[in-house]
């Protein structure tokens, strides 16, 4: 075979497939091809709605013209210049412009090009942080049951969800985990913040008893940890954890890959809980999903700490590449101009009164066992089939794709995180779609 004909081939078996059964992938295959505002096209040209915002970072909806055309200008300007002891402006640009929409007191932003690049920042910076204060036994990081935070070495060690874990032996050691806040004996089918809970943050104390806070660094939680399927955090409990944290010199890191840029009806999580943690790590809905990237965000007193050195010294040995790559600026900066024409990072706020009721109405569907919202996102829980963890949601997702549905499917649970620029019509198409999914399905 020549190589024009290899590489014409249409073969699906090149691609590993990240976080997927490639096998049973590759048997039946569901491709998508093209995408505008709040659908998919799908190979054989059917449209797909998106509630998923891709995987949770389309959140102004596909191909938004402003975007487009940043970035197709961008990279025929300046298309790589790199961040290490030389600059360009639209970095320096962009991440005053992000500082500008985070929460009091985050004057500083680090570029990444992930969550997973975000989180593994954060962490080394709160190592780093103590050591310049004189604490250099602070070196224990926590996690929490069930969090995600990417999946790199550091982020898979203070996640909490065992598939992501248990094939790689035994990762960092200095970590500990407190306690998941699932609680469905107390609090099935909530509305919002559950009621019951805020205690599972003295969890935190706990760990202190067993490790003493002269060796803790850092907590590092998702406000709202949606991978491991949507558990909203407790009424209270954020900030009674935020408050441990304060009293023993413990760094708070939120992870806001998911709940930074509007998710929640609030530029960030933080704002909406109304807790303002150390150090704030963000990806995805930071270009809309059009080119990778990642900020870490910094209060004034964690990045002056790296600042008494000498001048001339670098005062974070750390950094990437794309650190500030000019083509995710210039996305990120249309990005951000097209969330403020459009209202989106408090849209979520007007529709979550809307997107509850609908939702909620999954209620008493066969094997629903909880249904929770938050800010733009909705989940639902299934009982899971005997013997068979994950198949009761997977079989669901497949059913929904091919009614025209994108839903997200993890461990027995469907995550529902629509594109902020969705209307009341389309959140009812959804849930009608959906619930003739739930009814049917087995
Ligand atoms: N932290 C959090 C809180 C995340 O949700 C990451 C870190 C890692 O980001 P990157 O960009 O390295 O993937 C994430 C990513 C899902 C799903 O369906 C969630 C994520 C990624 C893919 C799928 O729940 N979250």
């Amino acid at each position: 075979m020549d190589m024009n004909a290899k590489l014409a081939t249409n073969d699906l078996e090149a691609f590993w497939m990240p976080f997927t059964a490639n096998r049973q992938y590759k048997r039946a295959p569901r491709l998508l091809v093209g995408a505008q505002g709040m659908y998919y096209t799908t190979a054989d040209g059917r449209r797909v709605l998106d509630g998923t915002s891709g995987l949770w970072c389309v959140n102004a909806g596909h191909c938004r013209p402003k975007i487009v055309e940043a970035v197709r200008k961008q990279v025929g300007e300046l298309d790589f210049a790199g961040n290490f002891q030389m600059g360009h402006p639209r970095a320096f640009e962009c991440a005053a412009k992000l500082a500008n929409i985070a929460p009091p007191g985050f004057d500083h932003v680090f570029f990444t090009n992930s969550g997973s690049e975000s989180v593994e920042t954060a962490l080394k910076m709160a190592l780093a942080y103590h050591r310049a204060k004189g604490n250099a036994a602070k070196t224990r990081l926590i996690g929490r049951e069930r969090g995600y935070h990417g999946v790199n070495f550091g982020g898979t060690s203070v996640g909490g969800i065992l598939n992501n874990r248990k094939m790689f032996g035994t990762l960092l050691s200095g970590v500990d985990h407190i306690r998941h806040t699932h609680d469905l004996g107390r609090n099935a089918f909530a509305r919002g913040e559950p009621e019951h809970g805020a205690e599972f943050a003295d969890d935190l104390e706990r760990l202190v008893a067993l490790h003493d806070a002269s060796t803790i660094a850092a907590v590092i939680v998702e406000p709202v940890a949606c991978s491991t399927g949507v558990l909203i955090p407790p009424m209270g409990y954020l900030k009674r954890l935020a408050a441990i944290c304060a009293k023993h010199d413990i760094l708070l890191i939120f992870d806001e890959v998911i709940t930074a840029f509007g998710r929640l009806g609030t530029p960030f999580g933080a704002d909406y809980f109304g807790v303002s943690p150390d150090i704030i790590t963000t990806a995805k809905g930071i270009t809309n999903g059009t080119v990778p990237m990642g900020a870490v965000f910094v209060k004034g007193r964690v990045h002056d700490a790296f600042m008494n050195g000498p001048e001339e010294a670098i005062d974070f040995f750390h950094g990437y590449t794309y650190s500030g790559h000019p083509v995710a600026c210039a996305a990120a900066i249309a990005t951000l101009e097209v969330y403020k024409e459009e209202g989106l990072l408090t849209r979520a706020a007007e529709l979550a009164p809307y997107w509850q009721e609908a939702i909620h109405a999954l209620k008493g569907l066969p094997h629903v066992i909880d249904v929770r919202n938050i800010g733009l996102i909705g989940a639902v829980e299934f009982d899971p089939v005997p013997g068979e963890p994950m198949k009761r949601a997977h079989t669901r997702f497949v059913s929904a794709f091919e009614r025209g549905l994108l839903v997200r499917a993890t461990g027995d649970i469907i995550a529902l995180s629509p594109p902020l620029i969705i209307e009341k019509k389309e959140i009812d198409q959804l849930i009608d779609i959906f619930s003739n999914v739930l009814k049917t399905a087995n």
